[in-house]
């Protein structure tokens, strides 16, 4: 079954040049792009996005970071895509949950800079959908 996820390439991977691996990876598992945009998002859009975290001591640093600079979007698809591109991106702390050979595991070191977001269900993923691509 074919599905839909939301991929960021954050503001770190932005900035240090990772957003061509980040593709790359996806290409390679097989999955595909259907869209893709650089923008810095509004903090509305930010606040929405981690609507999850509002009540966690790091959610006013996650918005500072998210809208701190360009990010990269994207629709990605393929079957099981939401939970493919979270076994790519590998587990949130990006050294005690993610393995190497994971992009997390393999170019980041810190939870506040771990590159990058997928969906985590095919309810989150319609709900980010929604507000990063409109009704795509
Ligand atoms: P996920 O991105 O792996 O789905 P979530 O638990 O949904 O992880 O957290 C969202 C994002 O919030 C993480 O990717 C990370 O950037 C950030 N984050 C999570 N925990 C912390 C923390 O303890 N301090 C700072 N940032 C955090």
């Amino acid at each position: 079954m074919t599905e839909r996820t939301l991929v960021l390439v954050k503001p770190d991977g932005v900035k240090r040049g990772l957003v061509g691996e980040v593709i790359s990876r996806i290409e390679r598992k097989g999955l595909s792009l259907a869209a893709m945009d650089l923008r810095t998002v509004e903090r509305s859009v930010a606040e929405e996005h981690y609507a999850e975290h509002k009540d966690k001591p790091f959610f006013g640093e996650l918005v500072d970071f998210i809208t701190s600079g360009p990010l990269v979007a994207m629709t990605v698809e393929g079957p099981r895509a939401i939970a493919a591109f979270r076994q790519l991106a590998g587990g949130t702390d990006p050294v005690e949950k993610a393995t190497p050979g994971t992009i997390r595991g393999d170019f980041a070191l810190e939870v506040q800079f771990n590159l990058v977001h997928g969906s985590d269900s095919p309810e989150s993923a319609e709900r980010e959908l929604k507000l990063w691509f409109g009704n795509s």
